[in-house]
């Protein structure tokens, strides 16, 4: 092999060993750049006789030729090589499935307390709301619990300061002060008519909402919800109440075969006052008595407080867990499970 094919089979062997752009455009400089082998055979051609000039530099030519040649092919193959792992890295795979948007959904106890509300609206309560930030009057004092009534340290709860009537605000320990809210409003509106001797429209209300007592485990938390409802007219009764609860509960849990039974308890603000227990028929609750509300006849108090005579109207209340209705309703044992925001949990629900 002589010398310019030598360098020709040089020149290709180490293109074909640049891995990169820039690793070619180095080999090229060995063969055709200033200091190349070629570039200094093209130079030495001025030395020679004319004769061997032309014939010399014709095979150079070819040499160099075929090296730029070969210097293209290589280039190509790069750019190639480059377009291939661009197009691999980018590569998307059309038969993939489309990426679902993942919907949210509401969290179980307010699942709970829609349903409640619709149920309760089926039955003519409105539904009405207040602050959580509660007076002192409001939260206790209106609902026949002074400030040295022992039913207060069942309703610990936490403070803030800087209320207006001198004792500090609190958050409300349950939903009963948005319902002497909503009673006295509803009072006011009406009070031409009361005093004319006509009849009130009649007090129909539940209250849903979130309840604050300094308490934790497994089945209480600092905050939860509760739901109060209160019907006073001129003769509503204790059987109203078991009418009415025993209706709701049954339709909330979507069963007939449910029993309540009604417990003799102590609320300040209603005498006489119950525990309400329901039974499911069935199911892996049957048979037990589960405690699921408090209730009562509206103490005469509360409805003097209201802005109403007691001796002419009556009324029944009643105070449920939310979260402890949701828990029966889906079986968790575990209320804290509610408030972990464990996204595991709460898309059982949806
Ligand atoms: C007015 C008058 C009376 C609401 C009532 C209860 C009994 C009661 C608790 C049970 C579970 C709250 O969620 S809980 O911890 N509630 O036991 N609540 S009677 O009585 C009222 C409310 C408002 C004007």
């Amino acid at each position: 092999m002589n010398q310019l094919d030598s360098i020709v089979d040089t020149a290709r062997t180490s293109f074909n060993e640049a891995v990169t752009p820039a690793d070619l455009e180095n080999a090229k400089a060995g063969f055709l750049g200033k200091a190349g082998r070629i570039t200094e055979l093209m130079k030495s051609l001025a030395r020679l006789p004319v004769d061997e000039k032309k014939l010399r530099g014709a095979a150079v030519n070819v040499a160099k030729q075929a090296i730029e040649a070969a210097l293209t092919a290589r280039r190509e193959a790069l750019a190639g090589a480059e377009l291939q792992v661009q197009l691999q890295a980018e590569a998307l795979d059309i038969s993939l499935p489309g990426r679902r948007r993942v919907a949210g959904g509401l969290h179980p106890v307010s699942l709970s307390t829609e349903r409640i509300e619709a149920i309760f609206g089926s039955m003519g309560f409105e539904v009405a709301q207040g602050p959580e930030i509660e007076a002192d009057w409001f939260n206790f004092t209106a609902l026949n619990t002074p400030e040295d009534h022992p039913a207060r340290s069942m309703h610990d709860t936490f403070y803030v300061e800087g209320g207006t009537s001198g004792a500090p605000n609190l958050l409300r320990t349950h939903t009963s002060p948005v319902q002497i809210r909503h009673a006295v409003q509803h009072v006011k509106k009406y009070r031409n008519l009361i005093d004319a001797g006509q009849a009130m429209p009649e007090i129909r209300v539940i209250v849903p909402g979130r309840c604050y007592r300094v308490d934790s485990d497994a089945t209480h938390s600092p905050m939860f919800h509760q739901v109060e409802g209160l019907w006073v007219g001129e003769n509503i009764s204790f059987k109203d109440l078991k009418v009415v609860y025993l209706d709701f509960i049954q339709a909330f849990f979507e069963t007939k075969d449910l029993d309540i039974r009604f417990r003799p308890s102590f609320f300040p603000f209603t005498e006489p006052s119950a525990e309400i227990d329901i039974m499911f028929g069935t199911g892996p609750l049957k048979g037990r008595w589960l405690e699921v509300s408090g209730s009562g006849q509206v103490h005469p108090n509360v409805i003097r407080n209201m802005g109403l005579d007691p001796e002419r109207y009556i009324g029944f209340a009643f105070g449920s867990g939310i979260d402890r209705l949701t828990m029966l309703r889906y079986g968790v044992d575990d209320l804290r499970l509610f408030f972990d925001g464990d996204i595991r949990f709460l898309s059982q629900f949806q």
